[in-house]
């Protein structure tokens, strides 16, 4: 039994945790009306254009969980209605994820003004990064003015995560010299900011000695686009130590960013590419599951890989059973 639209969207809108619960668990599900109902939720909620989307991310065990309670604390307290997402691709395989989260943000996920929502599992990249966008939608219209994304660092996910937020914070680990140059250069591009974690204790020298390294390596980088260059701040989620600086960094980089308008263009570029690629996802569906194409595909696939077939021709002649014309090979 699905509720009726408006019996969801008021309670979604006023706060309710348990409505807006129920709308991401219908945005989440692969039924088809429960999409349609999500969608029309979402249709019904006007975007928020005042909120703050945040991506973390960073190899596993960096400290991101850590950081984010800390870190989530502080805005709560500061008066702030936060929400903790999550994009992880490996979940479904360790399924370790969901368990360390609760455990590390015991504090925070028990907050009243705060919102954690644990991994969904068991899709694609590309189909959880979509509902990820779906579901920040939701979270702030309910009233959440700082959401935080946070994904491992493998693969494609950080791409995925750059693509759903307005500012992309990767954490690093207190490590210098060999271990730095094993940091992938193209995520350090994407950041807007980098933050290195562990400044305390045994680490905290090594921490600064990283805060340095990355502070001369990104010199040899060009500032982005937007002309801002990534600040490097040392943060201990153990002692609380640089988390303001951290927060104060973001609220810059979004205050310069709505100034220039470089905000709301991120915004709409990224509501445009979702909009390709619910088309492509679409279509590439349509034509691979329609009976003409799959009844065809082994041995259009096998002459292509003989050598026998162009590639070009080959998927000519898919689309074109795909269309139901006569002319296929
Ligand atoms: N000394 C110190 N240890 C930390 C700090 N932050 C995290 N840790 C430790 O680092 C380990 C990993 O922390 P997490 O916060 O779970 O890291 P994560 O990046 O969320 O890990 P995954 O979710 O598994 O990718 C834990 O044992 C933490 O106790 C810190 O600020 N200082
Ligand atoms: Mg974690």
């Amino acid at each position: 039994m699905t509720p009726p639209i408006a019996d969801l969207v008021g309670p979604l809108r006023a706060g309710q945790r348990r409505a807006l619960a129920r709308a991401i668990t219908l945005a989440e599900s692969t039924l088809p009306q429960h999409r349609a109902l999500a969608e029309a939720v979402l249709t019904a909620c006007p975007p928020v254009t005042t909120s703050l989307r945040i991506g973390l991310s960073g190899v596993p065990g960096v400290g991101k969980s850590s950081f984010i309670e800390r870190f989530g604390m502080m805005l709560v307290e500061a008066g702030h209605r936060v929400s903790v997402l999550a994009v992880d691709p490996s979940s479904p395989v360790t399924g370790g994820s969901i368990l360390g989260d609760k455990t590390r943000m015991a504090t925070l996920s028990t907050h009243p003004h705060a919102f954690v929502r644990p991994t969904a599992a068991g899709a694609t990249l590309g189909g959880v990064a979509r509902r990820t966008a779906d579901t920040i939608q939701l979270v702030e219209a309910a009233g959440y003015d700082v959401v935080l994304v946070e994904t491992v660092g493998v693969g494609q996910s950080e791409t995925a995560v750059h693509g759903l937020v307005d500012l992309f914070c990767v954490l690093l680990p207190p490590a210098g010299g060999d271990e730095l140059q094993g940091i992938k250069k193209g995520i350090i591009e994407l950041a807007d900011l980098l933050v290195v974690t562990k400044a305390d204790g045994d680490t905290a020298a090594a921490a600064g000695r990283a805060v340095a390294d990355y502070r001369a390596a990104l010199h040899l980088l060009r500032p982005g686009a937007n002309g801002w260059v990534a600040p490097v701040l040392p943060v201990s989620a153990l002692t609380g130590a640089g988390i303001a600086e951290v927060w104060a960094a973001m609220r810059d980089f979004a205050e310069r960013m709505r100034a220039t308008g470089a905000f709301a263009t991120r915004r709409s570029r990224q509501t445009t590419s979702r909009l390709w690629q619910e088309v492509t996802d679409t279509v590439l569906d349509s034509i691979r599951t329609a009976p003409e194409v799959a009844a065809s595909l082994t041995h259009v696939e096998a002459q292509v890989r003989d050598g026998t077939l162009h590639p070009a021709a080959a998927a000519r002649g898919l689309l074109a059973l795909w269309r139901g014309v006569a002319d296929a090979p």
